[in-house]
């Protein structure tokens, strides 16, 4: 088994992937997401291999965007980096199946990467990692090769400075949520935008985490090379984040 582990992470790591690790299928299946993407999931899934990425560049910080939103669509970047890993590892276990998902995908990616044991799960929701914070996009691999996976997951510190500084607390939903609706905005939603100076996505309970404070920056050279911190008026949004809303709502959003 360790060996099988072992020669994994080795693909994984020839295929550009540094930090992945392994959870059981099975944890998993109450908290399945409802989407298209399930009807990939290989048939008797029995492990879920959840891969992260870290994002944060070593830059001039984002002006009117989120940190995610200022490195090139991640979507596409993990494609890349996952389809080659999958290829490899089916080359090297025929006899098994390998799918892989990011965001749009079946997984809880969240608390699947907190039981492979990745980091640790924050109260603003999301996986913060021992070595880059919580600025990691996560992506899986799912196969129905069997490996002893870990089942111990740990949370954050609870210091509640997420939830102390989520515009939240001015009685709107999640910010990165509002600046993602389609349609009209009320003015409750208006004014937060214009508050928050963010025209795409929010990283608020982020920048507050103590858990956030001095982490690597990105080694993944597409994010490095392809960043830019700003959305300008008008400009193609092709290989954005936000691409796949159209141009209208983030037009909409910094026009406000
Ligand atoms: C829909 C979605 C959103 C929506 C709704 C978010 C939400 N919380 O539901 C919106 C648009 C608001 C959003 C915003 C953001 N998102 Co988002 N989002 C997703 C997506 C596609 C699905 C999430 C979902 O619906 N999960 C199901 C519901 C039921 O989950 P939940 O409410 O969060 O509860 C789960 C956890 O809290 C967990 N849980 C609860 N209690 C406990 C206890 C323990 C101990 C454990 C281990 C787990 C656990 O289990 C629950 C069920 O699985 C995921 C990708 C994915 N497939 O998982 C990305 C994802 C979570 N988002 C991501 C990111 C980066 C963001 C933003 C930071 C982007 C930004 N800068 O604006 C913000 C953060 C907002 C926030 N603080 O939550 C990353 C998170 C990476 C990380 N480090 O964790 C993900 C994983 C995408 C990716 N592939 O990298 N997102």
């Amino acid at each position: 088994m360790e060996t099988e582990k072992q020669k994994i992470l080795d693909i994984l790591e020839k295929s550009g992937i540094k930090d992945a690790s392994f959870c059981a299928f099975l944890p998993l299946l109450p908290y399945l997401i409802e989407c298209r993407a399930k009807a990939r999931l290989p048939k008797n899934a029995k492990t879920v291999i959840p891969c992260i990425f870290p994002y944060k560049v070593k830059s001039k910080s984002p002006k009117n965007i989120s940190r995610y939103s200022a490195v090139p669509d991640y979507h596409r970047v993990l494609s890349d980096y996952l389809s080659n890993a999958t290829d490899n590892l089916r080359k090297q276990f025929p006899q098994n199946k390998f799918e892989f998902f990011i965001d749009n995908s079946p997984i809880p990616e969240v608390r699947a990467a907190c039981i492979a044991g990745l980091g640790v799960k924050g109260d603003n929701g999301l996986l913060i990692t021992d070595k880059y914070g919580s600025y990691v996009f996560i992506g899986e691999i799912v196969t129905d090769l069997e490996i002893e996976c870990c089942e111990e997951y740990r949370e954050c510190l609870h210091c509640g400075m997420c939830k102390k500084f989520c515009p939240k607390k001015d009685d709107i939903g999640c910010l990165s949520e509002i600046t993602q609706k389609k349609g009209e905005l009320d003015i409750k939603e208006i004014t937060a935008i214009k508050k928050y100076k963010t025209i795409w996505g929010c990283d608020i309970c982020s920048e507050v985490c103590p858990m956030n404070r001095d982490k690597e920056y990105t080694y993944i050279k597409e994010f490095k090379e392809g960043y830019k911190n700003e959305y300008t008026d008008g400009e193609d949004i092709s290989g954005r984040a936000f691409e796949w809303r159209g141009p209208k709502v983030i037009k909409r959003n910094f026009d406000l």
